[in-house]
């Protein structure tokens, strides 16, 4: 029997637009919860020191105080849901918040190197510094818990990567830069651009993306950037890239993890309700908590 963990990250520090930090409120106050027919607690909504609200910066350096504060601070609430026999849900605020949810979960586990990672994107948030443009820093985390990136925060809890490339792949990828591209290539990490999702059907890739992070790991997690979905459903998203994913053929797909034992946590990020229109990305949000968690009927 497991309760659901929701830990909200109120940070948008990452971003160039950081409108994301009002994500967790605003999902806290919408009827979503209420609707959810399992057992949930609300953990805690992680706050920075300083909102962008308060202060303004520039991406890049200056703002890495406040994102490996909230990295760190979001893994140990990661691990305490964990060691609570917990299901741990992540609600973002900007995709950075992957490079401590992430150590998190790997820590708790022992799995170190030893875990899995679908990470559904229109981008692939691999950049480092000397290849991004933006100097932005959640298009960094997918590179950092590969060991590339700024050291503090590749090596958060423990030294050394958290992820093999090989139990690591990207689903929905149609917006990139050569850099970032360069790098997952090299460390061989599976990619499955929008093209290929749209020739083989997403449950042709979901089913042999499942097979790659559960070889020979502990566990694997999922990581849904919100703008991975079309921005017809998906309004609500920090940077959204068109032609993206359609819920009705995600969805059906995605339940079939709901059982799954070696799902260890979730995360669902990038959600800037500003941008969104008629609550279309409230209420993706909510299809995909009900498609993904159990159901009080379905525990045993
Ligand atoms: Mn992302």
């Amino acid at each position: 029997m497991k309760t659901t963990a929701f830990i909200g990250f109120s940070s948008g520090w990452g971003a160039q637009v950081r409108e994301t930090e009002k994500g967790p409120l605003s999902f806290y106050d919408s009827d979503v919860l209420s609707s959810l027919s399992l057992p949930w607690v609300w953990q805690e909504t992680l706050l920075p020191i300083k909102t962008a609200q308060e202060v303004n910066l520039p991406p890049g350096d200056l703002t890495l105080p406040y994102i490996e504060d909230m990295c760190r601070r979001i893994s140990s609430s990661i691990e305490e849901a964990l060691r609570h026999q917990q299901f741990p849900v992540v609600i973002g605020g900007d995709h950075t918040v992957a490079a401590g949810t992430w150590p998190g979960v790997v820590h708790h586990l022992k799995a170190k190197q030893k875990f899995g990672l679908i990470w559904i994107d229109a981008h692939m948030d691999a950049h480092t510094m000397e290849t991004s443009f933006s100097h932005a820093y959640h298009g960094m985390p997918l590179a950092m818990l590969l060991g590339f990136g700024e050291p503090s925060m590749c090596n958060l809890l423990e030294e050394g990567p958290v992820l093999n490339p090989q139990h690591v792949c990207l689903i929905g990828v149609r917006s990139y830069e050569e850099g970032e591209a360069a790098l997952l290539q090299r460390l061989g990490v599976r990619i499955y651009f929008m093209k290929e999702v749209e020739e083989r059907g997403f449950k042709a890739v979901f089913q042999e993306a499942l097979q790659l992070v559960k070889k020979e790991t502990k566990g694997f997690g999922l990581s849904i950037d919100l703008d991975g979905f079309d921005p017809d459903e998906a309004p609500g998203v920090g940077s959204p890239a068109p032609h993206g994913l359609k819920a009705q053929e995600v969805l059906p797909v995605l339940s079939m993890v709901r059982h799954d034992r070696l799902l260890k946590a979730l995360e669902i990020v990038e959600y800037n309700p500003d941008l969104d229109k008629d609550e279309k990305t409230l209420f993706l949000m909510k299809d995909l908590l009900l498609t993904l968690l159990l159901k009080n009927e379905e525990k045993s």
